[in-house]
């Protein structure tokens, strides 16, 4: 039974949870590349069914033939509208999209007004299109795991190109960007806390970056800014293109599209894709084992009784956190 959450009003365009169980039967379908077995897959693992964890473990093998492009940058710069652009210029070079919108600001938004943040309303009757969001549940970490195994799903699918969407320049949104062969960092003009991100090597140099609504005046600023903290580091063997789009209007998205596509030989060429997916895919593990024992340790530390005293020594200061830390870990240690 997999129950009714605000995320599954999302995939409006999948009408079929009827699908049978058999996680052979689905693994099957999926890798034939039927549209409902993979958005029931994702509800699977968005839901932290155990099914659908086994169901990603049956299809990885078949995994690793899409190119997998990330776009990240600040709230309303116009990524979703730039992805739907490219998402059309994907079609008219016969190339099947999947669409992974990953929406953290807003657990508590419904299906149309995240369908409205998509905006990519002009393929949802396209089969050859796939289009997915994914919302917060909150649980700390859960949404990027959930997100990177959705993006495992649509490549063994056989999609040709699977975006992903998240918002924003934090920590948060890093697990998931690490999952992407090629990184496209969306800006516009007045997107100085980015630059200052860049600079302060909180977010690591993306691949292609995009200043988009160059309508603006502000834009040759900005591109100037882009620019000044480039040149702060090493000289990249892929110089990082700076482009200006208009994504509204479809302007620049061509050449965003082309940079994708060259930045993806450019990695091929270099070997520096297996190399990047062995960095990514460690991260990944690294990931969901580190948060399977963060939620180890803290049930253990709200049923040990040991662990709370240590936990008030530190509150009292006879302890420091250190110290508390260390004896916390050597006794889950024992108890392993
Ligand atoms: N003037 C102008 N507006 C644009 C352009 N591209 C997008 N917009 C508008 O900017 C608004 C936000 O666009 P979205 O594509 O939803 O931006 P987003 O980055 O996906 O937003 P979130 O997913 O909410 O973070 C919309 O009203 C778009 O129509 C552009 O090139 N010029
Ligand atoms: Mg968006």
């Amino acid at each position: 039974m997999v129950p009714a959450r605000s995320s599954d009003t999302t995939s409006w365009h999948d009408h079929s949870p009827l699908v049978p169980r058999s996680n052979d039967n689905l693994a099957e379908r999926l890798l034939e590349g039927d549209r409902r077995a993979l958005a029931r897959a994702i509800s699977l693992v968005e839901n932290d069914d155990p099914e659908g964890w086994e169901l990603v473990r049956t299809i990885y093998p078949k995994t690793g033939h899409a190119a997998i492009v990330g776009f990240t940058g600040p709230p309303g710069v116009g990524k979703s509208t730039l992805m739907s652009a490219l998402t059309a210029l994907e079609r008219e070079r016969e190339r099947s999209v999947a669409v992974l919108s990953i929406d953290p600001s807003s657990p508590f938004t419904k299906g149309a007004l995240l369908g409205d943040r998509i905006r990519l309303t002009d393929h949802f009757l396209d089969p050859g299109v796939f289009i997915r969001s994914m919302a917060n549940r909150g649980a700390l970490g859960g949404l990027s795991e959930a997100a990177l195994q959705a993006a495992l799903l649509m490549d063994a699918s056989g999609r040709d190109i699977v975006l992903l969407e998240t918002v924003g320049v934090g920590q948060a949104e890093v697990d998931i960007i690490d999952h992407a062969d090629t990184v496209v960092l969306v800006l516009m003009p007045g997107s100085g806390d980015s630059i200052q991100a860049l600079k302060a090597g909180v977010m690591e140099i993306p691949d292609i970056i995009v200043v988009n609504k160059a309508d603006h005046p502000l834009t040759d600023t900005m591109v100037r800014e882009i620019k000044g903290v480039l040149a702060l580091g090493p000289k990249p063997d892929w110089p990082v293109p700076i482009i200006r789009t208009e994504a509204v209007r479809g302007e620049g998205v061509a050449e965003v599209g082309d940079k994708m596509a060259e930045h993806r030989a450019f990695i091929e060429s270099e070997g520096t894709l297996s190399e990047r997916r062995r960095r990514n895919l460690l991260n990944e593990v690294l990931a969901i084992a580190t948060y399977r024992m963060r939620r180890e340790l803290e049930a253990s530390v709200r049923e040990d009784e040991k662990v709370r005293e240590l936990l008030d020594q530190v509150v009292s200061r006879e302890l420091d956190p250190a110290s508390a830390a260390a004896s916390i870990l050597e006794r889950e240690k024992a108890k392993g």
